[in-house]
């Protein structure tokens, strides 16, 4: 009952920036990014506001036992499952604008095309801002949508403390409190698909003067937490025979692991983001070392084979200091369903943008939704390819382009 284009023509450029701005000011940092980590008090204020914004629309919220905000326009048939789509709204310490919030605000915004356009969508469409994608305060990442998808036990989800020994549990409490009461869902509902859209936090449709990316799946990735504990010491007087060092061991791990992962084509990643040395004073001999691995790669059997020779490499190299290694998230590589990407593309080209298929280098709430229904993913360009970077910018015209792409998506799966 609905031509093609007609809930496109409803999307606002101006209003989406609008609102991406508004949302930009909780956390804003210094250098014009945000700082909204997990179950933050900025976390909190940034679920009020978009619950705010629900229920003036007149759209129903609800949430479930980690605090994922599920915004919800009704459809025609209430025995149908929702067509979702939705991201994060938690960011990186030194995060960007757009990265997560992007997915929120475009889905929002789709929700809104419908409503001035007063359709009939068979099925419900539901925006989710998922908690804790990220993983920087908290690991593992993608917490919201692991837990949704039945992938994560909830007990040992919020038993799991940050930096500071601050649980999910006791955050999570704090958080819900700045956002109204609403019902409470039990996780795992059932999906009739799930569109993502979201920055590509990469330079390839930029540098090829492409507005869409059509993402045909996200690589695989496993993240390490390793503790070498050595023996604090006097730095003048103890020779080094005698030392625990735990910073010379660490070292030692991590050219070893460098040489592990050495790829010559340049696909496997490897990032050592965090690496703390204890106490920290410049004439006392390390006595412990904290230092992360996230390792990728689009290649099950690599991310499997090379992945499983991380843990023992580091054994072999911990004397004469202790070594703990934690494995805290293994996600294998998911590739989307081929009717929703199909529809993305479609939807791309009706509307007339130029885009391109393509992988996703970076994690997504997507990949915890792909066994679970027909998932895929919306890219827009992003300034120079950066992301989990305060400069990180996407222009109003591609944060509309990739709306307008959800929005036909979004209408075609609902019905
Ligand atoms: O780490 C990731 O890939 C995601 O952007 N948080
Ligand atoms: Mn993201
Ligand atoms: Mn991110
Ligand atoms: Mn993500």
């Amino acid at each position: 009952n609905r031509s093609f284009g007609s809930i496109a023509a409803l999307v606002s450029r101006d209003r989406l920036a609008q609102r991406l701005a508004d949302m930009a000011k909780i956390g804003a940092t210094e250098k014009g990014g945000v700082n909204r980590q997990a179950l933050s008090r900025e976390d909190g204020l940034a679920r009020a506001l978009l619950t705010r914004w629900a229920t003036a629309r007149g759209f129903s919220v609800s949430t479930d036992g980690i605090g994922n905000l599920y915004v919800r326009r009704e459809g025609s048939d209430p025995t149908l499952p929702p067509v979702m789509t939705g991201s994060h709204l938690d960011s990186q310490p030194t995060g960007g604008r757009y990265d997560g919030v992007y997915g929120v605000l475009a889905g929002f915004e789709v929700l809104e095309a419908l409503e001035d356009a007063g359709a009939v969508t068979k099925h419900a469409v539901e925006v989710v801002a998922w908690t804790n994608e990220e993983g920087s305060r908290f690991q593992p990442y993608c917490m919201g949508s692991a837990l949704f998808a039945g992938k994560m036990d909830l007990e040992m989800v919020l038993a799991c403390t940050d930096a500071k020994g601050v649980s999910v549990r006791d955050a999570l409490a704090e958080t819900l409190a700045l956002a109204p009461a609403m019902p409470v869902r039990d996780f795992g509902s059932p999906a009739a698909a799930y569109v993502e859209a979201h920055i590509e936090q990469g330079p390839r449709l930029e540098a090829e003067g492409k507005t869409i990316g059509v993402v045909q799946g996200i690589q695989g990735s496993r993240w390490f937490q390793v503790e070498v504990t050595g023996q604090e010491a006097h730095a003048g007087t103890t020779p080094h025979g005698a030392r625990k060092d735990a910073f010379q061991t660490a070292l030692k791990m991590v050219n070893a692991l460098n040489e592990l992962m050495y790829d010559p084509d340049d696909v496997i990643r490897c990032t050592f983001g965090r690496f703390e040395v204890l106490p920290g004073s410049p004439n006392t001999v390390p006595g412990k070392v904290i230092f992360t691995i996230d390792f990728r790669h689009p290649d099950a059997k690599l991310v499997k084979e090379r992945g499983d020779q991380v843990a023992p490499l580091i054994h072999s190299l911990a004397s004469p200091c202790e070594v703990v290694v934690k494995e805290t998230s293994t996600t294998a590589p998911v590739d989307f369903d081929a009717g929703v990407v199909d529809a993305v593309r479609e939807a791309a080209e009706g509307l007339g943008y130029a885009s391109r298929d393509m992988p996703s280098g970076a994690n997504h709430d997507a990949k915890f939704m792909a066994p679970r229904c027909p998932t895929g993913m919306i890219f827009i360009p992003c300034r120079d390819g950066i992301s989990h970077n305060e400069v990180e910018y996407a222009s109003p015209e591609h944060c509309h382009a990739g709306a307008a792409v959800l929005a036909e998506t979004l209408a075609r799966l609902a019905g």
